[in-house]
């Protein structure tokens, strides 16, 4: 886990081994401890060098081990041990040197990186802090304010960035290992004092309660109720103010309120579910690792509304060439001039040069002739998206992948108006689209392995979550939505307001509640689905019978307020009220609470007092509830990918870890016991009916979460 090499005569050189990014494992822990006493007891060796196998210094303490009984020798001594060594000790980073890795790193008395290494400390990501020293030694180091900031953001930094700060000594664009071997010959012998960074005092910071007052408003406002980073700025400050053996322990003390949060397990759900998702299978027994995913060199975007030229740039990022069709020639110079912008404000951003040659504008659909993959993004209608498909197939080259971006629509349906629908996939992704992180790639029954697995890895190079789904309603992410957005509706006939049920979804931690965001993306848009479905009558009626439709428990609030042209931000009105069209700050209105008193009277409903509890309950466990019905229809493979989708593109707070994880942190059984609870006093919604995969989960226990892929299997052989 660690080998020992002796190397130029002198220098004993350790080379981390665990596969795949060297964590600090038990098993690699020892044999530091081991290689390090063996270097210094060497009198041969003047110095040493650790460095890791397969070009990536450390990944950091091994998050696998966090959930079980940790053995072997903790991280804090080894570290000390490499620290006070009478050896000089250097790090040879290359890849990336992370938490517990820079940490290691931070404990040598040289760092010797990669131009294209990335450092950083992002413990904070899971719901932790740099426990190993970190929090202590990186202020020391780099000073206070570079170091809150990496601290509590996590971010990782390159090599450059890191030279400039003051964390690596030299920077090489050869051979690192070989470099740093060179530079610990040159400093064999000198003394090691000043290279003692837990030796230092913290950089003298002017004003520095007032810089930690700042800071942390910032970062609670940001926080949106995650304790990780706050906890960060506690130790940084311990850094600041304390001598090092006591930040020390404050950092100890910090770490342990961190390391049993429900929030820190949370987060390290996410992690691993971010990677599984990626592993995606189908009910056809597809998969991931047996489906080979067809090379893309040239694709095409159809339509150039704001979807539309969001992908247009998420592909050209890409490295693809892109041909960009968009019918109207008004809309087309429109839009040449917005994904220039994006392009070139993007490659600002990353340090590159912007990719504005790789896309090439036209008006005719023709000019996707030879392309690999198109996307058509039109308008969301199913028949203007039917006849684009149909142009297509007669246009492109023989295996093209048509792929539709679409929020709802039937995948399936306009497969069938292809002559090859295994090259058809849905691709649903979220606006703007070169910003957001979410994918859903929708397969239909006929759609190939290839096809997906090459949707998967388009999603993948975009540097999104992508998450395969099988083709429903509204998929997985809006199908939750529904139940969520209906008994919100509901709670505001009840007696509820939609200040008091925002406010209670964000203290939960979603970045904005349901009434906010239903202004911010438009009234309109659901009013438009619910007329398509038969559900919108006319405002004159009253009474109940107007609050069932289609045989259930209906209300028409969205509705009434589009009949007032009260469709959100952009008209300046809707559940709240804005300074002009287009503002973003969401003022109550009066208006509106006089409405919703008038509406209860017309309807006979009398407002009663709702509490934070309740809304949580009914909004939450409802969508909850659809994501178990989604489970046993075999829409989503596991629950990590619905939780994926809700962190990734729902604005469900990560240290929630999503949906389903909540639920199980709940307990399935208090979940259903809740359901059924609300089922009771509304039997007139049928979302509220518990699913009989949660009912079937608590019959056999509540088995933990990474335990439901079996039951569920089971649960389906028995049927
Ligand atoms: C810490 O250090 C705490 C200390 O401060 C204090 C302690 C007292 N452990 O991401 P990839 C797995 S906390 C275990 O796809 P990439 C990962 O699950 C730690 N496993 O590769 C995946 O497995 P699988 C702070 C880990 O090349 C495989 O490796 N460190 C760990 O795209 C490949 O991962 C971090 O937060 C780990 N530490 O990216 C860094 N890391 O193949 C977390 C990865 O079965 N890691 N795995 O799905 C990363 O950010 C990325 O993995 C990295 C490589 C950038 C290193």
């Amino acid at each position: 886990m660690a080998e020992y090499n002796l190397v130029s005569e002198c220098v004993g050189l350790i080379t981390l081994r665990n596969p795949p990014v060297n964590a600090l494992s038990a098993a690699v822990r020892q044999g530091i401890v081991d290689t390090v006493q063996r270097a210094l007891s060497d009198p041969n060796v003047k110095s040493v060098v650790i460095c890791g196998q397969n070009g990536i210094f450390c990944g950091g303490a091994d998050i696998k081990e966090f959930g079980s009984n940790m053995t072997g020798p903790p991280l804090i001594p080894m570290i000390h041990a490499i620290e006070s060594a009478n050896k000089p000790v250097v790090a040879a980073i290359e890849g990336s040197a992370l938490g517990g890795g820079l940490e290691l790193a931070l404990g040598c008395h040289y760092r010797i990186a990669h131009s294209k290494a990335r450092l950083g400390l992002p413990e904070v990501t899971l719901g932790l802090l740099p426990a190993a020293g970190g929090s202590q030694r990186l202020p020391r180091l780099i000073g206070v304010p570079a170091a809150l900031n990496l601290i509590t953001t996590g971010r990782h930094v390159t090599a450059a960035e890191a030279l400039q700060l003051g964390i690596v000594d030299q920077v090489t664009d050869h051979n690192t290992v070989d470099a740093a071997v060179k530079f610990a010959l040159s400093v064999a012998g000198r003394s090691l004092g000043p290279r003692r960074i837990s030796a230092h005092p913290c950089p003298q910071q002017p004003d520095l309660d007032a810089l930690f007052e700042e800071v942390m408003q910032k970062v609670r406002q940001s926080a949106r109720g995650a304790i990780a980073p706050i906890a960060c700025v506690q130790a940084v400050r311990a850094a600041a103010t304390l001598p090092y053996a006591q930040g020390m322990e404050r950092e100890r003390e910090l770490m342990a309120t961190l390391f049993t949060s429900g929030q820190a397990r949370a987060l390290q759900y996410c992690f691993f579910a971010e990677r599984a998702v990626g592993r995606w299978r189908m009910p056809s027994g597809a998969r991931w690792d047996t489906s080979k995913p067809r090379p893309l060199h040239k694709a095409a975007v159809i339509g150039l509304g704001i979807m539309g030229r969001g992908i247009t740039v998420a592909l050209a990022q890409t490295g693809l060439s892109v041909i960009a069709v968009e019918t109207q020639e008004k809309q087309l110079m429109e839009a040449k001039q917005a994904i220039s912008g994006m392009l070139e404000r993007g490659a600002k951003r990353r340090g590159v040069a912007p990719a504005l040659d790789r896309v090439i504008y036209s008006q005719n659909i023709q000019a996707v002739a030879d392309v690999d993959l198109v996307i058509e993004a039109v308008f969301e209608d199913i028949a203007l998206k039917t006849k684009v498909f149909q142009q297509l197939s007669a246009v492109c080259k023989p295996g093209t992948l048509l792929c539709t971006n679409t929020s709802a629509l039937d995948v399936d349906q306009l497969a069938s108006e292809t002559p090859n629908p295994e090259l058809v996939v849905g691709m649903h992704f979220f606006a703007p689209a070169h910003v957001m992180k979410l994918l859903e790639v929708v397969y239909g029954p006929r759609s190939s392995p290839q096809a997906v697995a090459t949707a998967m890895q388009l999603g993948k190079k975009m540097g999104k979550a992508s998450v395969a789904v099988g083709n429903c309603r509204g998929f997985v992410g809006n199908r939750m939505l529904k139940p969520y957005i209906e008994e919100a509706f509901f709670l505001l006939e009840e007696g509820a307001t939609p200040e008091l049920v925002d406010q209670a979804l964000e203290e939960f931690g979603f970045a904005m509640g349901v009434f906010r965001m239903s202004d911010l993306s438009g009234l309109d848009v659901g009013w438009r689905i619910r007329k398509g479905d038969g559900l919108v009558e006319p405002s004159t009626a009253s009474g109940r019978s107007t609050r069932i439709r289609q045989g259930r428990r209906y209300s028409p609030l969205g509705d009434l307020l589009c009949e007032e042209g009260r469709f959100g931000q952009k008209t300046g009105r809707g559940w709240y009220q804005y300074d002009k069209p287009g503002s973003r700050v969401a003022r109550s209105d009066p208006w509106l609470h006089s409405f919703l008193g008038a509406y209860r009277a017309q309807h006979g409903l009398v407002a009663r007092r709702i509490d934070h509890q309740e809304v949580l309950e009914r909004c939450l466990y409802a969508l909850i509830n659809e994501g178990f019905h989604i489970l046993d229809d075999g829409i989503a493979a596991g629950p990590e990918d619905i939780d994926v989708i809700y962190v990734s593109g729902y604005g469900w707070p990560r240290h929630r870890g999503g949906p389903m994880f909540y639920a199980n942190m709940v307990g399935l059984a208090k979940v259903l016991e809740r359901l059924e609870h609300y089922q009771q006093l509304h039997p007139e919604v049928p979302h509220l009916q518990p699913s009989s995969l949660l009912r079937r989960l608590v019959a056999s226990g509540s088995p933990p979460i990474h335990k439901w892929g079996e039951a569920i299997k089971k649960l389906h052989s028995q049927l």
